[in-house]
């Protein structure tokens, strides 16, 4: 190998060792540049004799050649190295779903109370909705609550640090009946001296509290209750209205519904409702739903009513529960710890 072959070798060994295209610039200057080795020896051609210059002139320009395409594979060698590196960096996977805007969806309570409202509004029942802070006189005495009586206590319901106009603390509601006591004395007054009195139908679905808080208990919790009240509602037409709604409720027409004595002090006669299913995990077993009764005369007096005339029945359930038994969940909690892995399965 003559000294033009080890030149051209050098030059292809240090442009492969430069890691940069400035570095293969630095290595090319050292070669091809004003001083390199290649510019070194054509200007050493000068002081050649004639018959040499030629063929040595020649030489020199073919390992010339063969540097500057060595160096040429080099830049585009680094170019695209560059470039692979680039598209590396940047790869976007183009088949990956989208993130997309969280959606809400409504609460499995909340989904429960607006199937209650289809089944009664289709019977002709209006829904109404009202303070949750109430008076003493609305949550207790009008629904014939003896002064004495332990729901009154501070074990069982909580108070609001402000007093009413006659001098009682105010209360979060215990149950939905101030609502319907509210929306009877409205209808009553509106009604005064029209003869006969349009019937009073409605439901009061919302969230109630009590002092109380365990597996199958929360503080804050919800109630529905019913209320009708015409010139000849009865016992039978509650239960029809009541199976009608269970029927509706749970999508079953096998469903039996027990009626057992009980006893409030805003009813008379008063009963719990039972229901069993005919199929399914629960079958057969008496499962609680709801309690009701006529309304005490006491109260339809309180309606602003005269209980001579004006009669009916009334219910309370609680959406919880029911919520529970179509979802079949077993405990109360989880609809309140705000879990959206647990809520969001409704939607
Ligand atoms: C229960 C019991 C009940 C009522 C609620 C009521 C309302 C008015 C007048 C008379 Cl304005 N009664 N409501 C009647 C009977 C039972 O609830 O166990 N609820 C979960």
């Amino acid at each position: 190998m003559d000294e033009l072959d080890q030149l051209v070798e050098r030059a292809q060994h240090e442009f492969a060792r430069a890691p940069t295209p400035a570095e293969l610039e630095n290595a090319k200057a050292r070669f091809l540049g004003k001083s390199g080795r290649v510019t070194e020896l054509l200007k050493a051609l000068a002081s050649m004799p004639a018959d040499e210059k030629k063929s040595r002139g020649a030489a020199i320009n073919r390992t010339k050649e063969r540097i500057e395409a060595a160096l040429y594979d080099r830049r585009r060698s680094l170019a695209q190295a560059e470039l692979d590196a680039q598209l590396r960096a940047e790869a976007l996977d183009v088949t990956l779903p989208g993130r997309r805007r969280g959606e809400g969806g409504l609460h499995p309570v909340t989904l429960t109370i607006e199937r209650i409202e289809a089944i009664f509004r289709s019977m002709g029942f209006d829904v109404a909705d009202g303070p949750e802070i109430e008076t003493d006189w609305m949550s207790f005495t009008a629904l014939n609550n003896p002064e004495n009586h332990p729901a009154r206590s501070m074990q069982d319901t909580f108070y609001v640090d402000m007093k009413d106009e006659e001098g009682r603390w105010l209360n979060l509601r215990p149950h939905t009946s101030p609502m319907q006591v509210r929306y009877a004395r409205a209808h009553a007054r509106r009604y005064a001296g029209v003869e006969p009195m349009p019937e009073i139908r409605v439901i009061a679905p919302g969230r109630t509290y009590r002092v109380d808080s365990d597996a199958t208990h929360s503080p804050m919790f919800h109630q529905c209750e019913g209320l009708w009240i015409g010139e000849n509602v009865s016992f039978k037409d509650l239960k029809v209205v009541f199976t009608d709604f269970c029927r509706a409720f749970f999508e079953s027409d096998d469903l039996q519904l027990r009626f057992r004595p009980s006893f409030f002090p805003f009813t008379e006669p008063s009963a719990e409702i039972d229901i069993a299913f005919a199929s399914g995990p629960l079958k057969g077993r008496w499962l609680e739903i709801s309690g009701a009764g006529q309304v005490h005369p006491s109260v339809v007096r309180n309606f602003g009513l005269d209980p001579e005339r004006h009669i009916g029945f009334a219910f309370g359930m609680g959406p919880d529960r029911l919520a529970m038994l179509r979802y079949g969940i077993d405990d109360l909690r989880l609809f309140f710890d705000g879990d959206l892995r647990f809520l969001s399965q409704f939607n």
